[in-house]
């Protein structure tokens, strides 16, 4: 273990795992849970110390493995769970078995308990379909057709899918509330919904809505999830690159203050590693998002982070500390996500696993002092000193 941060005694989490409800689960004045509370007051304050290191999926699959237990390709070149763990609810709404991208729900929910359990943290996102055209949740931006432009219309109140998106809210709200763990607590999770609305590709994208209607989806869905005894979720704003550092930019859809607890932004490097240009292009764009948000994070009160990245591939031997590293230790943000390490799609990863070129340069991104692993974080949800 390189280091320990929120040095809090172990006390409160782990009982035996038997069935009874031995531990309490006792609400803030928020009416959120007491560990919801726990887990964001730590966020603001993790950055003195360094940034959680996530991974879209870990747990569930990797580069040439499903369904493994205890297995993860992080884990397999360093020795060490990512600090967060990211899934995708989408499909949940459907009431199918298993996500877009073939996880099971139920071992979804196994995953997140565990990961409580071993002292890390969970944020959600939800690649949910159209509820309109019955499509997938992405449109083509260069040929929107009339009724996609309708759709986040067509599930605010008035709207012929306000009904069917409710009962998608209420299958989302059973999911959260069901994160309990077997002896009584409901695990805190950041849901990050409507994500990466600034370009249009989703149907709640910027060409697809207009901002008011933007803001009402959120609202609509605090609101139904908090109705529907939803106690145990932080909530996260991440646009894509669009704002290119104008904070007016990122906040024209803005849902309120009150609204968000982290916020963020998903940014892609290329994955040509002979493409310089584009190389820097990736990290000046990381550089000056970062800088805006830390800012903006400031003057709203909420905490900073970076909601999605990643190098496709991994063609670049040392990407971590050449490219990545450099510019997240510039900033106080809670954590980074890298996205996921798919089984189906060669090449579709963005972690290394056991042979691939970046894994000595991984080994010295975890070695380094700020970037945080499950070993290095004790405490997350734990009472705040
Ligand atoms: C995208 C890709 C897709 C996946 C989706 C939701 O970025 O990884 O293959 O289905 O995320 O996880």
């Amino acid at each position: 273990m390189k280091k320990i941060i929120l040095s809090l005694a172990m006390a409160a989490a782990i009982v035996s795992c038997n069935s009874s409800k031995t531990v309490d689960d006792p609400l803030a004045e928020s009416g959120r849970t007491q560990r919801t509370e726990n887990l964001l007051a730590n966020l603001r304050k993790i950055s003195a110390n360094g940034y959680l290191i996530g991974h879209q999926d870990d747990p569930v699959y990797g580069v040439g493995w499903v369904g493994d237990s205890c297995r993860s390709d992080v884990k397999s070149v360093c020795n060490d769970y990512p600090a967060l763990i990211g899934f995708d609810l989408g499909h949940l709404e459907l009431g199918d078995s298993v996500n877009l991208d073939g996880v099971p729900f139920n071992r979804m929910r196994e995953e997140i308990i565990r990961q409580y359990d071993r002292g890390g943290m969970v944020t959600l996102s939800w690649h949910l379909d159209n509820p309109l055209t019955r499509g997938s949740a992405w449109v083509k931006p260069d040929s929107l057709t009339d009724q996609e432009k309708q759709t986040v219309a067509s599930v605010l109140e008035g709207g012929e899918c306000h009904e069917k998106f409710l009962g998608w809210l209420d299958t989302l709200a059973s999911f959260l509330n069901s994160l309990e763990t077997p002896y009584g607590v409901k695990v805190p999770v950041l849901f990050r919904p409507w994500h990466e609305h600034t370009g249009s590709w989703f149907w709640w994208g910027q060409n697809l809505c207009t901002a008011d209607q933007y803001k009402a989806l959120w609202k609509l869905t605090e609101d139904r999830l908090k109705e529907k005894g939803v106690n145990n979720v932080l909530y996260a704003y991440s646009p894509g690159t669009e704002f290119a550092g104008d904070a007016d930019k990122y906040l024209e859809r803005w849902p309120g203050d009150g609204m968000v607890d982290v916020i963020g932004f998903d940014t892609y490097c290329t994955n040509n590693p002979e493409d310089t240009t584009a190389i820097n292009n990736y990290r000046n764009g990381l550089d000056l998002g970062l800088k805006t948000i830390c800012e903006i994070a400031k003057q709203h009160n909420v905490v900073p982070a970076l909601s999605e990245t990643g190098m496709e591939s991994l063609g670049m031997e040392n990407w971590w500390t050449e490219v990545l590293m450099p510019v997240l230790n510039k900033y106080p943000i809670a954590y980074v996500l890298l996205w996921r390490n798919a089984h189906d799609k060669p090449g579709h990863f963005y972690m290394p696993y056991p042979g691939q070129k970046t894994v000595s340069d991984f080994v010295k991104f975890y070695n380094d002092k700020r970037t945080l692993f499950v070993k290095d974080i004790n405490g997350l949800y734990l009472q705040v000193n």
